[in-house]
């Protein structure tokens, strides 16, 4: 089945006369990432050309896609709306909510039983304003995304930060926060800053051991986590067109660990091969019509240097597979280096996990590749050192590889089939002795390594890679295994070698599912009840924020100043804590437990200022607001990098912070700010992040007169009696000061809705 076919039918119909705008206005040869910016104007034909890295622009994306822990918040936000049907196309995805315990049978249930309320909520407002809803199961939403939704040169956002992965198919998909979905499903323009672009030419073609993903975690060595941070990514040159579709997802949907807003590649055959395999030879048909609109003008690949901001240059034939972590994904090691790397910084080598799934690598390419160095191991007479876990990216791929046995390849090396879901990557893992907190080391084809993320232990030092260098590296058992070098002993005694992976793009009987998990909602919504029950616990109706008074701030106490990586997770921590996503209040209580307190290096441990001892970081932040005081957090660069998710900005909100004040901004963590009404400034001068001492006093000034580009000035009181102040910079436009001054963006719209 096609979804949406009419809407793809309009948005081909209007390309070329809004290209041939944008091209009138730019002046010049386009990129592809300009073609589907400027088809998707609010305004439509474009009358001018817009500033990369200064305009804001309004766009009208195309379609909305949600996940379960970040839907509960927007659908509260849209159910204040007050519409009665989201305006563009929507779907809700339940996936990040069941804990991958001994199999996909048996967790699934424990979490339909356990989830309840939740899914029945996300069901039935799903229903009532027709939004389409994939039932817990039907797999990982950007897997499902690619599988059913994207469409080359389309546009769409999506609360979750790996929306980027429907790149592969020659989207712009981009993760906001709920705030955002919600202006968009109630039919508002949304709002981005122009993107920078940097262009990647791909030479050469990959082999031997060599994956997709390889690519992208040697870009992110490049790159650093911040370095794609406001720039799209266009990848091109041979070596993209000669990779699978769901290889392309790969390497655009980990362009969220760079920081970029998003990353495509150009309309190819690869992607009509998918469109095709995946019961959509009408969408490839259409596309195939105005294919010189999918990708970039001929001269643009010729020349980049001219037309993108920066340009990179990767040789396939020379790359090698990557190691990246541990901790961060950007620390990129070649695997010929792993064993120094290892041996310098301490990394034990013994294995015990291998992983392989997430929304990065679940398809059946990977499983298949992946499958293919498990069969191997088994004919060579090879047992796994390590545990293998297998999370399939969606139903279709689940059955689909079930039916060609790959399924049973990896059981006959004693692999665990999780459901088709997050499961260990978002920390939904019950790993037997975690707890522990022993330094122990795993490997993964997932694209986030932080801290506790996937076990919740702060020693478990995580490794991303390819599906097939997950494959070999857990059999051996050694991190420092490399499959293009080394050998293996085998249960004989005997000496063995993996051949490199091999594998199928798209199965060769084509894809098969029973039931993939779909529940259209009803025609006519209207008399559909909502129901949230006041004494729950995991879900909570929202109350508006209160406007701001008027007045400068004074008297805010420093609740943190947080020391180096300070990502979402260090913020609102996913894994046991996602149950209360759909409460406010509850979910409040994690509020920054992650994150290091600079002046004594420990996390959830701050100075309460009202009474000189050190507390958890809600507990101190809760009496704050019981005693009407405000307060501050100081943070270091990237703040808030990783995910989307709105709970980062909505927690601080609540609990009466007023303002973000850090070295640089993950892009989706300062527009969530924004939105909910929060002050998210940096310093001008980084080195006055040194000038803010525990006991201050703080102050700022300037925003009765608030302004776009114009700087605030903070004031610090210190306890010895002295005072010091600096300027702040802000990049709020004036329609984002009127939600801070509105308390929040939502504030707004409700008016505008009501109206
Ligand atoms: C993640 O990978 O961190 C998540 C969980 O998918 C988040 C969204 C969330 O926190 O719910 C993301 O990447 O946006
Ligand atoms: Fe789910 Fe992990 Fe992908 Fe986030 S990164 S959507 S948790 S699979």
């Amino acid at each position: 089945m096609v979804f949406d076919l009419e809407m793809i039918k309009a948005v081909y119909a209007k390309m070329d006369e809004r290209i041939q705008a944008a091209r009138k206005v730019v002046n010049k040869p386009l990129t592809l990432s300009e073609k589907i910016l400027y088809a998707h104007l609010t305004e439509g034909n474009a009358a001018k050309a817009y500033e990369r890295g200064k305009s804001y622009v309004d766009f009208a994306p195309d379609r909305v896609a949600m996940q379960d822990a970040t839907a509960q918040m927007a659908l509260l936000q849209f159910m204040q709306a007050g519409r009665p049907k989201v305006a563009v196309p929507s779907t809700v995805h339940c996936d990040h909510l069941i804990t991958a315990k001994v199999g996909a049978e048996k967790d699934l249930a424990v979490a339909n039983s356990e989830s309840k309320e939740v899914y029945n909520f996300l069901a039935s407002v799903s229903n009532k304003y027709g939004i389409g809803f994939w039932k817990p199961g039907a797999g990982i939403i950007h897997q499902v995304v690619l599988e059913n939704y994207a469409f080359p040169g389309g546009m769409m956002i999506g609360t979750d930060s790996h929306t980027v992965n429907a790149g592969g198919l020659g989207m712009l998909a981009i993760g906001v926060g709920g705030a955002d979905a919600c202006d968009v499903m109630a039919g508002l323009p949304w709002e981005l800053k122009f993107p920078k672009l940097i262009g990647i030419k791909l030479t050469g073609k990959l082999n031997g051991w060599t994956a997709p993903k390889d690519v992208i975690l040697k870009v992110a060595g490049l790159l650093t986590v911040k370095g794609g941070t406001g720039a799209i990514v266009e990848y091109f040159g041979e070596g993209a067109t000669s990779m699978s579709c769901t290889g392309k997802g790969t390497i655009c949907n980990m362009g969220a660990e760079i920081g970029a807003t998003t990353s495509t590649f150009g309309y190819d055959e690869s992607m009509e091969r998918y469109l095709r395999a995946t019961g959509r030879a009408e969408v490839a048909d259409l596309a195939n019509g105005i294919k010189s609109h999918l990708t970039a003008d001929p001269e643009v690949y010729a020349n980049p240097e001219l037309y993108f901001d920066q340009v990179i240059e990767i040789d396939l034939n020379a790359l090698m597979p990557h190691l990246n972590g541990p901790f961060t994904p950007d620390l990129a090691t070649p695997i010929s280096e792993i064993k120094e790397a290892a041996a310098k910084n301490d990394w034990p080598l013994k294995v015990e996990w291998g992983l392989i799934g997430s929304c990065t690598n679940s398809s059946y390419e990977d499983l298949s590749r992946a499958a293919s160095i498990a069969k191997q191991a088994i004919e060579k007479g090879l047992t796994t050192k390590a545990e293998f876990g297998i999370n399939p990216g969606s139903e279709q791929v689940r059955y689909t590889a079930e039916r060609d046995g790959l399924l049973k390849t990896f059981t006959d090396l004693n692999a665990s089939i999780f459901t088709n879901a997050c499961g260990p990557c978002i920390g939904m893992w019950d790993r037997v002795g975690a707890e522990k907190a022993e330094k122990n080391t795993i490997i993964h084809s997932f694209n986030r390594n932080f801290a506790k993320r996937a076990d919740g232990n702060p020693n478990t030092f995580a490794f991303v890679a390819s599906p097939e260098m997950v494959a070999a590296i857990a059999i051996a058992g050694d991190l420092s295994f490399n499959p293009v070098t080394d050998t293996l002993i085998n249960k004989d005694g005997v000496t063995v070698k993996l051949d490199p992976p091999s594998g199928d793009e798209l199965p060769v009987k084509g894809f098969a599912v029973e039931d993939a998990g779909y529940i259209a909602p009803a025609a006519d919504g209207s008399a559909i009840e909502v129901a949230v029950s006041p004494t729950s616990d995991r879900l909570q109706l929202l109350d508006p924020f209160a406007a701001w008074n008027g007045q400068d701030l004074d008297n805010l106490k420093l609740l943190i100043k947080a020391k180096g990586k300070c990502t979402t997770d260090h913020i609102s921590m996913a894994g046991p804590w996602l149950k209360y996503r759909g409460h406010l209040d509850n979910i409040s209580n994690n509020m920054l437990i992650g994150a290091v307190n600079f002046f004594n290096e420990k996390t959830d441990c701050v100075k309460n200022q009202l009474t000189g001892e050190y507390q958890s970081v809600p507990k101190v932040q809760r009496q704050y607001k019981a005693a009407g005081i405000g307060s501050i957090v100081v943070g270091d660069e990237n703040y808030g990098e990783g995910s989307s998710r709105e709970h980062a900005a909505m927690e601080p909100r609540h609990l009466g912070v007023n303002a973000v004040l850090v070295k640089s901004f993950a892009r989706i963590h300062e527009t969530n700010l924004k939105k909910q009404g929060m002050l998210a400034l940096t310093f001008v001068n980084k080195e006055d992040y040194n000038k803010i001492l525990e006991d201050d006093q703080i102050q700022i000034k300037g925003l009765t007169h608030f302004s776009a580009g114009k700087t605030l000035t903070i004031v610090l009181n210190h306890a010895d009696g002295s005072a010091e102040e600096f300027e702040v910079n802000h990049t709020y436009n004036e329609q984002q000061i009127e939600w801070f001054k509105a308390g929040g963006a939502l504030n707004i719209i409700r008016k505008q809705v009501s109206k």
